[in-house]
C-alpha cells in the first residue's frame, strides 16, 4: 500500500497524496474514515511500519510528520463526525460580509412591456388592457370583418364553448390586440382624440420556432382630425430608434389588413448589418434581407371607426399591432431564433436577462 518510502521527500510525498485523498472525500461515513486512516491495517499505521525504511538519521523527524498527520486527520474526522469542516467555522464571525440570497427577476417578456409601455407613454400614449376572452363582435365583426368573411381564416382562432350573445356573437380568446380598437372608441364615448396602448395577451393555434399559442401583442391607436401616414411613419420611427437604438430605421410595404384601408407591414432594419443585408460579401445571416418584420399597421378603416361611433368624414387615425415577443427578439445581442424558448421555463436561459 505505502511504497517507495526510503527517503523523506517521498515520505512527505505520500503524506501529501494522504492529505489530498482525504480532502476529496469528505462525504464518507465518518466510521469507516477512522479505519480506513487511523485503524490498525489504516493509512497511518502502514506508513509507522514503513519507518524502518527511512534512514535512522531521519526517522525522528519522520515519525514527528507522521505524528503531526495523525493528530490532524484524528481532529478533521471528529469535525466531519459533527457536520462540520475546517473549511465551515463552527463560530459565528460576525464582521463576515453576508450571504446574498439568490434574487429573482421579472420575466423578460414583462421588462420589454415596462420598456414598451415607458416609450409610448413619453409620447402621450395612455396604455390600456382589454379582455383576453372576448366576443367575437370585439375581435372580427367591428373590425370590418363580418361573418363568414375569408380574412377570418388568418386568424387561427381558439372558441369558447358558451351560448352565443345576441349582437356580440361567439366567445374567443383574443387573437390580437385589435379587439381594443373599438372598445376604446367605446371608453371614451366616441370622442377623440385617441392614444391608446393595448398590451395584452393573445392565443392563435399555431406552434413553431416563431409562433406561439400565447403570445403577446401591442396595438397602437390613434384617432384625431387630420392623422395622416406621416404621424405613423413618424411615431414608428420613433419607437425603432428608442427600442432598438439610434440609426434603426422602419419601413413599411403595402399589404392588406381588414381594419385598415391602406393597410402596412412593418419592418426595422438589422442592427447587424444596418439594412444593407450583407455581411462583408456573404448575406447577413441574422436578417438574410436587411430588414426585420414586426407585425402590421394602416390607417383606421372607415368602417371600424363607424363601429366606434366615430364620425369618418371628420376624423382620421391610425392604427399598428406588433408581437412583442418577436420585437423583443431582435434586440442587439439577443439573436434568440426561437421564441419558444422565452416560455420553457428553463432558468438556465431566463437567468441570463
Ligand atoms: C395582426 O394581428 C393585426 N392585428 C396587426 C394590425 C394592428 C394591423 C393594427 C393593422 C393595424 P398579424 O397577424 O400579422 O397582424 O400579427 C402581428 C404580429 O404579431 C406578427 O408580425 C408577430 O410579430 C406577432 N404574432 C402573430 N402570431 C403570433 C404567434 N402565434 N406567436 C408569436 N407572435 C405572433
Amino acid at each position: 500500500m505505502v511504497q517507495n518510502t526510503k527517503s523523506l521527500p517521498a515520505l512527505k510525498k505520500t503524506i501529501t497524496d494522504l492529505k489530498q485523498q482525504f480532502d476529496i472525500e469528505p462525504k464518507t461515513d465518518v466510521e469507516n474514515l477512522q479505519n480506513k486512516y487511523l485503524g490498525k491495517r489504516g493509512f497511518i499505521n502502514d506508513l509507522m511500519k514503513s519507518l524502518k525504511d527511512v534512514p535512522r538519521e531521519m526517522r525522528p523527524v519522520a515519525g514527528q510528520l507522521l505524528n503531526e498527520l495523525k493528530e490532524n486527520l484524528d481532529h478533521q474526522i471528529k469535525l466531519l463526525g459533527k457536520g462540520l469542516s475546517e473549511k465551515t467555522p463552527n463560530k459565528i464571525d460576525l464582521t463576515l460580509p453576508g450571504l446574498k440570497p439568490n434574487a429573482g427577476h421579472t420575466h423578460p417578456v414583462s421588462q420589454a412591456i415596462e420598456e414598451i409601455t415607458h416609450i409610448f407613454e413619453k409620447i402621450g400614449f395612455t396604455r390600456v388592457r382589454y379582455p383576453e376572452v372576448d366576443w367575437d363582435y370585439y375581435v372580427f365583426e367591428s373590425l370590418n370583418m363580418p361573418l363568414d368573411h375569408p380574412a377570418r381564416d388568418e386568424w387561427e382562432t381558439f372558441f369558447i364553448e358558451v351560448p352565443e350573445a345576441e349582437k356580440m356573437g361567439k366567445m374567443v380568446l383574443t387573437t390580437h390586440t385589435s379587439n381594443g380598437q373599438v372598445r376604446e372608441m367605446e371608453r371614451l364615448n366616441s370622442k377623440p382624440p385617441i392614444r391608446m396602448i393595448n398590451i395584452a395577451r393573445c392565443y392563435r393555434r399555431q406552434q413553431d420556432a416563431t409562433h406561439t399559442q400565447m403570445f403577446h401583442q401591442f396595438e397602437g391607436l390613434v384617432v384625431d382630425k387630420g392623422i395622416n401616414i406621416q404621424h405613423l411613419k413618424g411615431t414608428l420611427d420613433h419607437f425603432a430608434q428608442q427600442f432598438y437604438g439610434p440609426g434603426t430605421k422602419s419601413r413599411i410595404r403595402p399589404f392588406h389588413f381588414q381594419f385598415t384601408e391602406p393597410s402596412f407591414e412593418v419592418d426595422f432594419s438589422c442592427h447587424i448589418c444596418h439594412g444593407t443585408g450583407k455581411k462583408g460579401r456573404s448575406k447577413c445571416k441574422f436578417c438574410k434581407s436587411g430588414w426585420h418584420e414586426v407585425g402590421g399597421a394602416g390607417m383606421v378603416h372607415p368602417n371600424v371607426l363607424k363601429a366606434g361611433g366615430i364620425d369618418p368624414d371628420e376624423y382620421t387615425g391610425f392604427a399598428f399591432g406588433w408581437g412583442v415577443e418577436r420585437t423583443y427578439t431582435l434586440k442587439e445581442g439577443l439573436n434568440i431564433d426561437d421564441i419558444r424558448l422565452i416560455y420553457s421555463g428553463d432558468l438556465k436561459f431566463l437567468e441570463q436577462f
